[in-house]
């Protein structure tokens, strides 16, 4: 062998056209690669490893740089024949049962689209997804028995037709329910469009529709089912999270942009499955590139055991003679927008452009006869090959697991869908290319109804059914699968909060009332243990650092330093079995955070309760979609919006300043909503949260706005826990000898939040010049015009205009919120109704210099308060 230095020379002689040094080089080459082979074979895998390493260190200190090789590996599948396990199952039986669900999941969107309401669906996304998925639930995916928590099924949202078809084989669902996709309000049920938990409970995890957060919440689930098992909460083994993504979904920042914290975590209970089709809506994902290529590369570079599958088993004996290379080089230098072009070209077009006068490929392709290369499979449809790929992802160690397989857009739904850029939106077929789809998949139906897509149900006695069954019962039941069944948990006594119930004499915020509140509750043995406290590197904004050394930060790999605050009465103190996450400047994966300890009541048959504490404005407006999906999943727990108020947090300016997340939050139809002014409200409200959501098992979710203003909390007196949470009730009545004597109209102050303060000021003051008002607390606006709403549906008279029945005269409310939040129950109010709030852009300034501009302070309200007296 030469001396490993001429090598380095050499390999900077680039784009040599010497006919000669070519042929020197080779020989070159292939005797390092001998040699390689030699070690490995003598001494194993790690040496080799070792060794080039060792050779990398070399280079490298040489000056050269081997990046762009390193992460990437030929454009072949990862697992060598030699590697590839045989095929457990009986391929025949699985081959028909899978063209049964094909055929069934094809005809669910016909008949949607045949009732003429436009309705459609989807039907290349499962055609590309079918193999996949049935090897993954004929073989790997588990359900939960006594000892195994259970995997967690999220599929690729548009793949849902090939579910519920799976679904109608197993007994779940029925013929009607299928007859009548996407038309949830029929008499005889209908299914959503995708997974839809809210809907049905039974079946769906979690929904996934809105692309990308399917990757980032399985990482999650992942990674809080860890979180779970070192606190010691988990005793069984844990399952494993399936993501089933799209390679245009990819593209998602809220995918690639957590995949980090996987390999960082050591998450080896997750696995991505994505499926490579090469498209996405419009057209191709990466035309002028390689997406599972990049995406190898990210991944890899991320930590994560990257396992392609790109080509089926009729490739391997090409492969086998293809002694220099020639065939893959071809392969890794055509670009995506190639091949998807070779999915719609005769073979013969195809041969031309793949060998491009290159006579050694010519000669190996001479193997397939044009007929041959056209249906020449890709690896997602070749079930040997997935299974051996996802049989290595179950054995991963200590590393997530990702499979890039290399699919076709519309595979099998004939030539108008395969590979076409139209492949999406295709929604119906004509008469001759349904009864051709069904001859070619097997269905023994008469042409007629092959026209009318009718499905096709097996006998429950023929061997493709006992046989779907039997693998599913072997792997523990069906999936994907929603549990519901979780213990419920008493609420703590009110007591547990009395020293915010009887008033608080120092002058502290809403914040730190409720920071003391976790703190309190974190103490409670048998209850403290499910309080999940989720911050994203604003701890100490919220004055909430006292936990860390409390409650201890959730790191799996405990502490292995000393923190720098070492000795301090709160250090920052990671912990194995830590409680609060800690996200880091993170809100989509606090989010993620948020709803995988929201929704383990069902997968993890624990009640948690999430505490996420944020600043408000990067909320609803930063995570909002991921808000929505927690309404739609059933998600419990308590979203905290911290520093609140677009004046009350004051300095911060436009980007930090809130004033409207109630606005937004008011959308979400499970939400309640509420922005307490004392500390009782906030005792009130977050006790009857936990006995709703823990004790009743409600499906809703709370979200509370604190504040940093600094002020002395009166005690609750005689004021009711229901007029808390309805969401108003009479705080302070006006002077009774002042208003004997007063002879305008009745003055209504409303108050909430922090502004509360500036009202109790005005009052004060204009009882001096003579005005009497009326204070009223108001803790949510949401609230009061969801139950006006419902009250209006059943005819009857709100909440709100029952309290008002004997009030009149002009009502003024005053909010570090934009008008819109108490515009919208105006009309309900029996006299004028004036709105003050923070509409407009916040701005860095003093509190007082805030409030002054934007109207709300005590001047302002004692302004309008005159005006409307006179
Ligand atoms: C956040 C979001 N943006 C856009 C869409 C609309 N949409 C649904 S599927 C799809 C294309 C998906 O492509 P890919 O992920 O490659 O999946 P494929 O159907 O090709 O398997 C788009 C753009 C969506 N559902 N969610
Ligand atoms: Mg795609």
């Amino acid at each position: 062998m030469s001396d490993p230095k001429k090598a380095a020379d050499i390999i900077s002689i680039e784009n040599s056209s010497d006919k000669s040094f070519e042929d020197e080089w080779k020989i070159e080459v292939n005797e390092w690669v001998e040699s390689l082979e030699a070690v490995k074979d003598s001494y194993g895998q790690k040496q080799v490893k070792e060794l080039l390493r060792s050779l990398q260190n070399f280079a490298l200190s040489q000056g050269i740089t081997l990046t762009e090789a390193t992460l990437n590996t030929p454009y072949r599948n990862s697992i060598p024949l030699s590697e590839q396990p045989s095929y457990p199952g009986n391929l025949g039986l699985e081959k028909k049962i899978e063209n049964i669900i094909r055929w069934n999941a094809m005809a669910m969107v016909l008949q949607a689209y045949d009732t003429g309401e436009g309705l459609g669906g989807h039907i290349s996304t499962y055609a590309s997804a079918a193999t996949m998925t049935e090897v993954a639930l004929n073989h790997f995916i588990k359900s939960r028995s006594d000892d195994y928590q259970g995997d967690m099924m999220n599929i690729q949202a548009h793949a849902s037709p090939g579910i519920y078809s799976r679904a109608l084989l197993e007994g779940r669902l029925t013929i009607e329910e299928l007859g009548n996709f996407r038309r949830e309000l029929q008499e005889e049920g209908g299914l959503p469009s995708y997974p839809h938990p809210r809907r049905r409970p039974e079946l769906w995890p979690s929904p996934c529709a809105s692309m990308g957060l399917n990757g980032v919440n399985s990482i999650y689930y992942a990674r809080f089912a860890k979180y779970l098992k070192n606190r010691g909460l988990l005793s069984k083994d844990l399952g494993k999270i399936w993501a089933f993504l799209g390679d245009g979904e990819m593209d998602e920042p809220e995918t690639i942009g957590t995949i980090n914290i996987a390999s960082r975590e050591q998450l080896d209970n997750v696995i991505f499955v994505v499926n490579c089709n090469l498209q996405r809506l419009d057209g191709p994902v990466r035309g002028n590139g390689k997406i599972i290529q990049e995406l190898e590369a990210v991944f890899r570079g991320s930590g994560w055991s990257v396992i392609k599958v790109i080509w089926g088993s009729e490739w391997d004996p090409l492969f086998s003679i293809d002694h220099n290379d020639v065939m893959q080089q071809r392969m890794d230098e055509v670009v995506d927008g190639e091949y998807q072009m070779y999915s719609v070209s005769p073979g013969e077009d195809q041969r031309t452009h793949w060998i491009k006068g290159n006579k050694e490929l010519e000669s190996i392709m001479s193997n397939l006869s044009d007929k041959e290369l056209k249906d020449i499979k890709r690896g997602g449809f070749d079930h040997k090959k997935l299974y051996a790929a996802f049989d290595k992802a179950m054995k991963s160690n200590g590393k997530p697991t990702v499979l890039l397989v290399k699919t076709l857009k519309g595979y099998g739904l004939g030539e108008g869908s395969e590979g076409r850029n139209i492949a999406h939106q295709k929604k119906t077929m004509s008469d001759d290319e349904r009864i051709e789809i069904a001859e070619r998949l097997g269905i023994p139906l008469s042409d007629d109804d092959r026209k009318s897509a009718k499905f096709y149900v097996p006998d429950p006695n023929s061997e493709e059914m006992q046989y779907l069954h039997s693998r599913r019962k072997e792997l523990g039941g069906y999936q994907p699968i929603r549990f519901n069944s979780c213990e419920t948990l008493k609420a703590p006594d009110i007591e547990l909060f009395e020293d915010f119930i009887n008033g608080i004499d120092r002058s502290i915020s809403t914040t730190l009332v409720l920071v003391r509140m976790i703190s309190k509750m974190l103490r409670e043995e048998d209850f403290g243990k499910y309080i999940v406290p989720i911050v994203p590197d604003e701890a100490r904004t919220f004055g909430m650092d006292g936990l860390f050394s409390q409650a201890g930060i959730y790191s799996p790999e405990g502490q292995n330093y000393q923190p720098v605050d070492a000795g301090t009465i709160s250090p920052y103190k990671e912990a194995k079995d830590g409680q609060v996450l800690q996200e880091g400047i993170c809100e989509a994966g606090a989010m993620a955070s948020f709803m995988a300890a929201g929704t383990a009541y069902s997968h993890f048959e624990l009640p948690m309760i999430p505490f996420y504490i944020f600043y408000s404005i990067f909320g609803f407006q930063r995570v909002g979609d991921m808000i929505w999906a927690c309404g739609d999943a059933l998600t419990r727990g308590f979203l905290i919006g911290g520093t609140a108020g677009r004046t009350t947090l004051n300095g911060e300016g436009v980007q930090h300043q809130d004033g409207h997340s109630h606005v937004l939050a008011s959308v979400v139809p499970n939400l309640m909503t509420y922005d307490p002014a004392f500390g009782f409200e906030l005792a009130v409200i977050v006790r009857e949260g936990i006995r709703r959501m823990y004790q009743e098992q409600e499906d809703i979710f709370y979200y509370i706005t604190v504040y940093n203003e600094n002020y002395t909390h009166p005690p609750i007196n005689d004021v009711t826990h229901e007029s808390i949470l309805k969401g108003m009730y009479c705080f302070k009545r006006a002077a009774k000898d002042l208003e004997d004597k007063y002879q305008g109209e009745p003055i209504h102050l409303l108050g909430s939040g922090s502004i509360m303060q500036q009202v109790i000021q005005a009052q004060e003051e204009l009882e001096e010049e003579g005005i009497p008002t009326n204070i009223w607390s108001v803790t949510s606006y949401n609230l009061l015009h969801k139950d006006y709403q419902e009250a209006r549906s059943e005819g009857k008279s709100s909440y709100l205009e029952t309290i008002l029945e004997n009030e009149q005269g002009h009502f003024i409310s005053v909010s570090d919120w934009i008008t819109l939040l108490p515009d919208s129950l105006a009309h309900l109010f029996p006299g004028t109704f004036t709105a003050l709030g923070t509409d407009g852009f916040g701005l860095s300034e003093s509190r007082e210099a805030l409030r002054n501009y934007f109207g709300i302070s005590s001047q302002a309200i004692i302004d309008k308060a005159k005006e409307l007296a006179k």
